[in-house]
């Protein structure tokens, strides 16, 4: 039996806001203390993780004098270097301050805009101090709940703007930053614009520097919008723009639950693993999830480890299942080569007059049965233990 303890080589990271969640709600308090950053970083070394990732104010409060700023991040990077541990990615609180309660970069108010940046400019320049090379935009608060502001257009060229002068900022500081655009459909705007990854890939392609720009799916966004997240995945990955991911799980069509990885729809867990680990993605494989508001410390920890040691399992379930004979076996007779038609559908106008001439056996095209229920029968029993080594 493999060991499924994690190392970090593995790359799993946890945000500060995630293992440090105190389980507030809008319906009610607190029921765990918060947990310092340093005492964070500890616990999830010991853990097995790689990394941890950060808001500006998950270290340092809105409020912190410089001295104070200093003195946190001297003791923030002492934990990191005590304890083995990298920031690979950073990124800004936009959101909860009363000042973006209609906005950030596209906030009506060019005041808001203007001080959205400048919080944005010290974030990034904390996140490079830290060695971050990935900056998140979770736009949480960028979207409306009433479009009477009849804003749309401008709030999508507001947005457009406050990326183009970030990324020229990450350029001329020589942070050498990639920025990955994180999609939600809603919560906590009725709705936020970008709100699929999608939308997001289609945005990257109208800002001045596209090469810089990727996105951060979340398996609960999109799934929140009743949408296949291994499938906004493999088109991320396919555009060349998976610069990092967010793990969790999530029931369809409710609030964002952020529920630890795996814990609801392992069969689309045990795609989406199979999916990054085929595909070379190289980076963090980030946990953007919650322990359930009912644990205490030692329920955060157990989802922690519970987060890694299921993608582990699947990624071990992904290889017996590449290497599983009969689904090898059944693959290969589910998809139809013809060397024939493969030159005729390489155009020129002589193959397309071909191709127009030629015959087909639409009755025996459609007759094949592709064998789909009998292969997905089988990753069934593979995910139950049933075939190969359990
Ligand atoms: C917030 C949100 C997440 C984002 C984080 C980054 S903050 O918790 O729900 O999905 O990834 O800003
Ligand atoms: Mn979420
Ligand atoms: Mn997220």
């Amino acid at each position: 039996m493999p060991d499924f303890t994690p190392t970090p080589a593995d790359k799993f990271t946890f945000g500060l806001w995630t293992v440090g969640n105190t389980g507030r709600d809008p319906f009610g308090e607190s029921t765990r203390n918060a947990l310092t950053a340093p005492y964070i970083v500890q616990k999830l070394a010991e853990l097995g993780a790689y990394g941890v990732n950060l808001h500006d104010n998950d270290l340092v409060p809105i409020d912190a004098t410089p001295s104070e700023r200093d003195r946190i991040v001297t003791e923030f990077k002492q934990a990191l270097s005590d304890h083995g541990l990298v920031v690979p990615m950073a990124t800004t609180n936009l959101f909860t301050d009363p000042a973006f309660k209609d906005g950030a970069f596209t906030s009506a108010d060019a005041r808001v805009r203007a001080f959205a940046l400048q919080k944005t400019m010290h974030s990034m320049d904390l996140g490079a101090e830290l060695g971050a090379k990935t900056y998140v935009f979770w736009g949480g608060r960028e979207g409306t709940e009433v479009d009477a502001s009849g804003k749309l257009l401008d709030a999508l060229q507001w947005y457009r703007e406050g990326l183009n002068y970030l990324a020229e900022y990450s350029e001329h500081q020589g942070y050498g930053y990639r920025f990955a655009l994180e999609p939600k459909p809603n919560e906590p705007r009725g709705d936020i614009f970008l709100p699929t990854v999608g939308s997001a890939l289609g945005f990257i392609h109208t800002l001045d520097r596209p090469e810089l720009f990727g996105v951060n799916p979340e398996f609960a966004h999109e799934t929140m919008a009743g949408l296949n997240f291994v499938h906004a995945v493999a088109q991320a990955i396919d555009a060349g723009k998976l610069y990092h991911i967010d793990l969790n799980d999530q029931k369809m069509s409710r609030f964002d639950q952020d529920l630890r990885f795996g814990a609801e729809n392992l069969k689309s867990a045990f795609f989406l693993v199979k999916l990054l680990e085929d595909s070379g993605y190289d980076g963090p494989r980030h946990f953007d999830a919650h322990a359930l508001r009912t644990e205490d410390e030692a329920g955060v920890w157990a989802f922690a480890r519970g987060c890694m040691r299921t993608y582990l399992m699947l990624r071990e379930k992904a290889r017996q299942w590449s290497e599983d004979a009969e689904i090898q076996a059944a693959l290969a007779a589910y998809r139809v080569e013809d060397e024939e038609l493969a030159q005729l559908t390489a155009f020129s106008q002589e193959n397309a007059q071909a191709l127009k001439n030629r015959t087909f056996d639409r009755q025996a095209l459609g007759r094949r049965g592709p064998g789909l229920e009998q292969l997905d029968q089988l990753t069934v029993e593979l995910l139950l233990g049933l075939r190969g080594n359990p």
